[in-house]
């Protein structure tokens, strides 16, 4: 039923990604003249083994545990025929930015040394968690989920799968089977993924094959050894543009970029072009939704050649605002610090 691929399937172009280890990070300039989602063709995909090709018709989703009164299977057509919601939701990994932790503070963080490209938000369109987990009859002591995927086992830890509360299952968790209105692709979780909005990537199991419902907490490689204690996204932003880009003297620029945040709408975005001395508001647009992200621009008309750091800094619903720094994580999760972008001005 599951057949194994070279890591990726989708074609990987230079222009749009960078190569990581079996993953691949967008290039953020990528995203320039996009609307607000991020196509299929670039997004980020983020793979502890390589993308299995599952075949819809044999695949199931098995639910069981002490926590369901009705353990049961759903195949493919069952699931799609189930009440659907889209929603606009981003996915990012744990460990995006954390590259700035040695560039930018002077402290390696040991993994995969993302720059900003482990982001993109997707339209998804499935069933509701909720809806799934009460055909199975979910009982009110259950605490604790475990969905499981069906790629290959990682290394000697077994399956991918990190526990979910059921608070969080019950909320907003979409079991999702169409991104950006097309079928899942491989590499993003075909036939069926979770989608959790606001939370951290690995809580979003692709090719689930399977979800343990238990009536205590649980445990998995996934959140004992690696991201432990991580929930929600902090509050970044990125340029729309290459590093180290060619902007020239004299005439107006539009520098666009996003920013977003797992604990709530971006309410304020300010970008600067000197390194961090002075501050102006971007003007929003386009969208401004929770979970996802908020497109931004401002204008700005370079008159000195040479190189520049362009920053930009945004603020969410939460009130946290991007610090200057950020505290020194062991495992690099979580850079929420404002990313010196460098760019150079060259005479018009
Ligand atoms: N089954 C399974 N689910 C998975 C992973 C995986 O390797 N296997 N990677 C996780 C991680 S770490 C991230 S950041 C997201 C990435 O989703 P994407 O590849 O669709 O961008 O998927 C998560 N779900
Ligand atoms: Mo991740």
């Amino acid at each position: 039923m599951t057949q194994a691929l070279a890591t990726i399937v989708k074609p990987l172009p230079e222009h749009l990604f960078i190569r990581r280890d079996l993953s691949a990070e967008m290039r953020w300039e990528a995203m320039a003249g996009q609307g607000y989602h991020t196509p299929v063709d670039r997004f980020f995909v983020r793979n502890h083994t390589h993308t299995p090709l599952i075949d819809a018709a044999t695949w199931r989703l098995r639910l069981h545990g002490p926590g369901l009164r009705y353990p049961c299977e759903f195949g493919y057509d069952q699931v799609r025929a189930m009440p659907s919601r889209t929603m606009d939701v981003a996915i990012e990994c744990t460990g995006n930015g954390r590259r700035f932790y040695r560039t930018q503070q002077g402290i390696h963080a040991p993994g995969m040394q993302w720059g900003l490209g482990a982001i993109g938000v997707a339209r998804w369109r499935g069933v509701p968690l909720r809806y799934v987990l009460q055909q199975a009859g979910i009982r009110s002591d259950a605490v604790d989920l475990l969905p499981q995927g069906l790629d290959a086992p990682y290394e000697h830890h077994g399956h991918v799968r990190r526990p979910l509360p059921v608070a969080k299952a019950m909320d907003d968790v979409l079991v999702a089977y169409e991104m950006n209105g097309g079928p899942l692709p491989p590499d993003h979780g075909f036939p069926v993924r979770l989608v959790v909005p606001g939370w951290v990537g690995i809580a979003s199991i692709k090719w689930l094959g399977d979800i343990e419902v238990a009536t205590r907490e649980l445990f998995s490689p996934w959140n004992t050894e690696f991201y432990p204690d991580v929930t929600t996204m902090p509050v970044k932003s990125a340029f729309e543009l290459p590093w180290d880009a060619r902007l020239e003297a004299g005439r107006a620029h539009i520098l666009h970029g996003r920013s977003w945040s797992g604990n709530g709408r971006i309410t304020r975005v300010e970008v600067s072009v000197d390194g961090g001395q002075t501050w102006r508001r971007a003007e929003h647009h386009g969208k401004h939704l929770v979970g996802a992200w908020l497109p931004w621009h401002i204008s700005w008309a370079p008159r000195h050649v040479g190189p520049h750091l362009l920053m930009a800094r945004a603020t969410d619903e939460s009130g946290h605002t991007q610090p200057p720094v950020t505290p020194h994580h062991p495992f690099g999760y979580h850079f929420d610090a404002v990313v010196q972008h460098p760019i150079q001005v060259v005479r018009g």
